[in-house]
């Protein structure tokens, strides 16, 4: 195994909860994060509740771990005072743990959000400026730069995955284009994990759809090979969902409804 303990942060989100038995194959030892109940620790795990907004509770958590995969943070659109505790101040304190404690690798949940404002007919790739469409957006921009600065300045290798749409099956048409399998999101993660030589790399998590919107050729020394595919829906998401309106900025922008979202809205 290429790590003795890793620190899973937002281990009790959707991501959390796929990658807590698969996080097992990569290490000894997997700490478990989170401010929401984790329940027991099971065999090969350990929990350290944090709210990422607190750096001591932050500094426990990462003390000891040899890598960080951080899923923890507010995963939507929200008021700013909320991501700014969570997203922003959260970052800042993981990733002075991370410095503090020796922590030589991140895996960092980034978001197509950060990019949402190009147009689906555009292709992109990691080297095209961000777009953010939302706080959401901007705040996971913020967390690139911020691992880029710590990377520059300290050495600390950090993947910015910018996650598509990652859940059991695409909910609608746009999630066609935008999905990352359960299972190849676990390859993802090992394959940044595992690379010789991360350094600070941005990479568009999606498994092989044949519709995207994202080039991956800027971090192909990440060596992620995705083994799913949307396809297999495409008929059944048709089947269920009207065809969008092309005058709807959430049919025309990458981000989708988030380029509208209400961060004042409660979902
Ligand atoms: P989620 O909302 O289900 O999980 C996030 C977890 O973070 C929750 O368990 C929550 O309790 C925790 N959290 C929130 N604020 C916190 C705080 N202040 N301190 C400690 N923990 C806190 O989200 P999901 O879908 O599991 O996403 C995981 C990560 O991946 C998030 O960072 C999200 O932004 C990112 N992502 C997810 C995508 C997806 O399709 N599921 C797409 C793009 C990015
Ligand atoms: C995200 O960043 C969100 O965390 C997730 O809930 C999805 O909405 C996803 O993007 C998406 O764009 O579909």
């Amino acid at each position: 195994k290429t790590y003795h303990r890793i620190l899973l942060t937002g281990a009790a989100g959707g991501l959390g909860t796929a990658l807590r038995s698969r996080l097992l194959a990569n290490c000894e030892v997997l700490r478990l994060s989170d401010k929401a109940n984790l329940g027991e620790a099971q065999a090969g795990e350990e929990i350290a509740l944090a709210d990422l907004a607190d750096a001591a509770a932050v500094d426990a958590a990462v003390a000891g771990c040899d890598a960080i995969v951080h899923l923890g943070g507010i995963s939507v659109e929200a008021p700013f005072e909320a991501i700014l505790q969570a997203n922003i101040l959260g970052l800042y304190h993981l990733y002075e743990a991370a410095r503090k404690h020796g922590v030589k690798r991140v895996v960092f949940a980034s978001s197509n959000h950060v990019t949402g404002f190009y147009k689906q007919s555009e292709t992109i790739t990691a080297d095209h400026p961000a777009r953010p469409d939302s706080y959401y957006g901007v705040s996971k921009a913020f967390g690139e730069d911020f691992s880029r600065f710590y990377f520059d300045r300290y050495g600390i290798e950090t993947a910015c995955v910018r996650i598509g749409s990652s859940f059991p099956e695409p909910k609608d048409r746009r999630m066609l284009a935008t999905w990352l399998s359960f299972d190849d999101l676990h390859r993802l993660i090992s394959a940044c994990l595992s690379t010789p030589v991360l350094g600070h790399s941005i990479v568009f998590g999606m498994s092989d759809n044949a519709v995207t919107w994202w080039d991956n050729s800027r971090a192909k020394h990440i060596g992620y090979v995705p083994q799913d595919s949307s396809d297999v829906f495409r008929d059944a998401v048709f089947a269920r969902t009207p065809a969008p309106d092309l005058n709807d900025p959430a049919a025309i922008y990458q981000g989708g409804g988030f380029v509208k979202a209400d961060p004042f809205k409660k979902a």
